[in-house]
């Protein structure tokens, strides 16, 4: 049976359109897409299948692996900082796989979710699950980055040891389909396991995977990286609330599209989802907010690498806009864009109107000589200026990711280009990584081909650890500056000039305070990045990596007891030092009106003296090809 509803704005899940669009008792959608009449209005068509008492249940189990830290125990906390949209794509596509009944009207299909940034992973429960339902389903290792790879084989062995069919997906095994031969980087692993690989996106793909599964025909390898999907009419990204509570803040996510014109060749990316700009329609959007807005969630974190080159950010900023502005709906949003997006016309301006209030911006290097051998030529450093002070004008928060370890960097030369940032660029919050040779970028695929020594251990691919050797530093001291890095950046001095800059801009200083919380904290007290941080530290002996030994609990407990008593004191102390801060900067009489080298306004003449515009060979011949174009042209740089 066929049912068409045109599409409406406020519906929240296909089983609400069904019950729109005449009262559907009985029936279950079998398909639903949106498609546009000539009038231009849209119609949602249902194609329905008379539903059934479930006889069997498929028990599909989404885990996200998290990875070990130095001591070799995963990383997990009370809280996580940031949700997995790995985790919420692949659930939404799955809930769809369900609402459809793709094994036929008579089998349900339970899904389960797992992150183990956030949750302990009790094998033993899940198999007794699974075996109450006959071994009828399987696990699927979701999102499983290079260094989450061995602790996501280690997570199967159990699975695969009981009989249970495990598959995995994400960005290892699709980065290496996609740029090596097939079998490196110890794909082999999943194999001798009966790990079944999935390469490619898995919109419109994972039904087949299920129902190879369910029929016991699981195939060691589905590889659709030549064939990526269009995004239009997909599921859109979605977990149930009770997920999205155990991160920080509640914070919701999507990708609102997929792909980067660009070739950065440290990039993994535009290698996995490739380099055309891939999109939710604006009604996906709309559909994915109502149904977040409908259980209470109102912040999203758009996960697109460069939403300023999404091909259809605008018409997703006037929905959005729409959406909170006539809708009331108090979106909060985070985006990640370039260092280009100035240069769009209108494109801060709709940012701010559609709620969004951070942005990370990829700004990587401030010595061109260094963007340039990353073939990341688009980042111009006589533009990061104009590019951060229009973010300051709308009063968002800046956070640029940097990357240690390019050619010329030698500890010298960071810390010199760490001390000109704080002066001269008004960012509020820098993050470190060491440039690494991911599987999957080409960088990695040159030093594979080329047989150049790399770390052997996938677990140490996470951006904070040295994998291969540097020609002007030691890999000790290239991983001894790293640490240093944010030390270097997170100075007390520092942190009450980013909150002065902050009160002076508009940009929401106790949101502000909140993140130097954690940036300059995370690093020093747990030895992880940020973006891997949350609130409260977990940890389990039997959660330590095979190959190292089992703690004796009566050495293990004490000791996590009082490092994590200790960690507290220390948190508790940065927490009242920045909360003083705050509060003395915010009623300070002159706040409004501070004024420093970082927030003076572009001056081209004045900004040439600067000594981010001369410091490096490259950086001067930047400026003097901009001098060049504006004697030819008789134009200066906009
Ligand atoms: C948002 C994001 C984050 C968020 C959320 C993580 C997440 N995965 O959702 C946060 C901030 C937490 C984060 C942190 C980190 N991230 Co991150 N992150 C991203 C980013 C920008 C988007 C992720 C995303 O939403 N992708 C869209 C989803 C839908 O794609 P997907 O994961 O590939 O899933 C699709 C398919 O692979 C497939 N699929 C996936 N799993 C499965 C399973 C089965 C069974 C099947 C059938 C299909 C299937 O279907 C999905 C839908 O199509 C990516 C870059 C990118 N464009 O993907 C980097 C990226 C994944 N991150 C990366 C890294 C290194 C990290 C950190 C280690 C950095 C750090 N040191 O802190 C941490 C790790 C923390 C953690 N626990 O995951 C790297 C991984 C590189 C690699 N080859 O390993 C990437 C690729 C960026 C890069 N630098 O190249 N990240
Ligand atoms: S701009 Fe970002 S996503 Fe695009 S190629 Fe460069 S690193 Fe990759």
């Amino acid at each position: 049976m066929t049912r068409w509803l045109r599409f409406e704005r406020r519906c929240l899940s296909g089983l609400i359109s069904m019950a729109a669009a005449g009262g559907t008792n009985g029936w279950v959608i079998s398909t639903a897409c949106h498609v546009k009449d000539q009038t231009g209005s849209i119609w949602r068509k249902l194609v329905l299948q008379p539903v059934m008492v479930a006889k069997r249940h498929f028990q599909l189990v989404l885990i996200k692996p998290s990875h070990y830290d130095d001591d070799g125990y995963v990383i997990r906390w009370w809280r996580a900082m940031t949700p997995s949209n790995s985790l919420a794509a692949v659930y939404g596509i799955a809930a769809d796989c369900a609402e459809r009944r793709v094994l036929g009207p008579d089998v349900a299909i339970d899904i389960e979710v797992i992150d183990e940034t956030n949750t302990r992973i009790d094998v033993a429960a899940l198999l007794s699950r699974f075996k109450r339902h006959d071994d009828f389903g399987c696990v699927a290792l979701v999102g499983v980055q290079s260094n989450q790879y061995p602790r996501a084989l280690d997570i199967a062995r159990p699975f695969r040891a009981a009989g249970i069919a495990v598959a995995m997906g994400g960005f290892h095994v699709s980065g290496c389909l996609s740029m090596l031969d097939g079998r490196a980087v110890d794909l082999d692993a999943c194999r001798d396991m009966g790990v079944a690989i999935f390469a490619g996106e898995a919109e419109g793909r994972l039904e087949t995977v299920i129902a190879d599964v369910a029929a016991g025909r699981l195939a060691p390898i589905y590889n659709y990286m030549k064939d990526l999907p269009g995004m239009e009419g997909m599921p859109v990204p979605f977990l149930p609330k009770r997920y999205i509570e155990r991160t920080l803040g509640s914070s919701a996510s999507f990708d609102a599209g997929r792909g980067c014109p660009y070739q950065c060749s440290f990039c993994t990316i535009i290698n996995v989802q490739g380099r055309k700009s891939r999109y939710r329609s604006a009604e996906d959007v709309e559909h994915l907010v109502r149904l977040n807005w409908a259980q209470g969630i109102r912040k999203f974190f758009i996960t697109d690498d460069n939403f300023a080159r999404n091909k259809e950010w605008e018409s997703t900023f006037d929905r959005l806009i729409e959406l909170r502005e006539r809708d009331g709906i108090p979106l909060s949003l985070m985006i990640q864009v370039d260092t280009l997006c100035h240069k769009i016309p209108n494109f801060m301006e709709k940012a701010k109107r559609a709620g969004v209030n951070k942005v990370f911006i990829g700004l990587e290097n401030i010595n061109p000589d260094n963007l340039a051998t990353a073939k990341k030529r688009q980042n111009k450093i006589t533009e990061y200026r104009k590019m951060l002070l229009g973010w300051k004008k709308q009063g968002i928060l800046t956070i640029a990711g940097y990357i240690l370890g390019f050619p010329a960097d030698t500890p010298e030369t960071i810390k010199r280009d760490i001390a000109i940032i704080k002066e001269e660029l008004p960012i509020d919050l820098l993050e470190f990584f060491c440039l690494t040779p991911l599987p999957g970028s080409e960088d990695h695929q040159t030093l594979w081909k080329n047989g150049v020594a790399m770390d052997s251990d996938l677990n140490r691919y996470d951006v904070e650890h040295v994998c291969t050797a540097h020609s002007k530093m030691s890999m000790n001291e290239w991983q001894d500056i790293y640490h240093e890095a944010w030390s270097l950046y997170y100075t007390p001095e520092h942190m009450k000039t980013l909150l002065r800059r902050a009160a002076a801009t508009g940009v929401p200083i106790g949101n502000l305070a909140k993140y130097l919380f954690t940036f300059s904290t995370t690093d020093r007290l747990e030895n992880v990045h940020p973006l891997q941080g949350g609130i409260l530290r977990l940890k389990h002996p039997s959660e330590r990596r095979p190959g190292l030994s089992r703690e004796n609990p009566w050495f293990f407990w004490p000791r996590f007891g009082w490092e994590t008593f200790v960690k507290h004191v220390i948190l508790t102390g940065a927490m009242v030092r920045l909360l003083i801060w705050q509060t003395a900067i915010m009623y300070s009489p002159g706040a409004r009106n501070y004024m420093d080298q970082a927030l003076t306004p572009v001056s081209d003449d004045k900004d040439e003296t600067l000594d981010l515009l001369t410091k490096t060979t490259g950086a001067l011949a930047a400026v003097a090809h901009i001098k060049k174009i504006a004697e030819l042209t008789g134009v200066r740089a906009a």
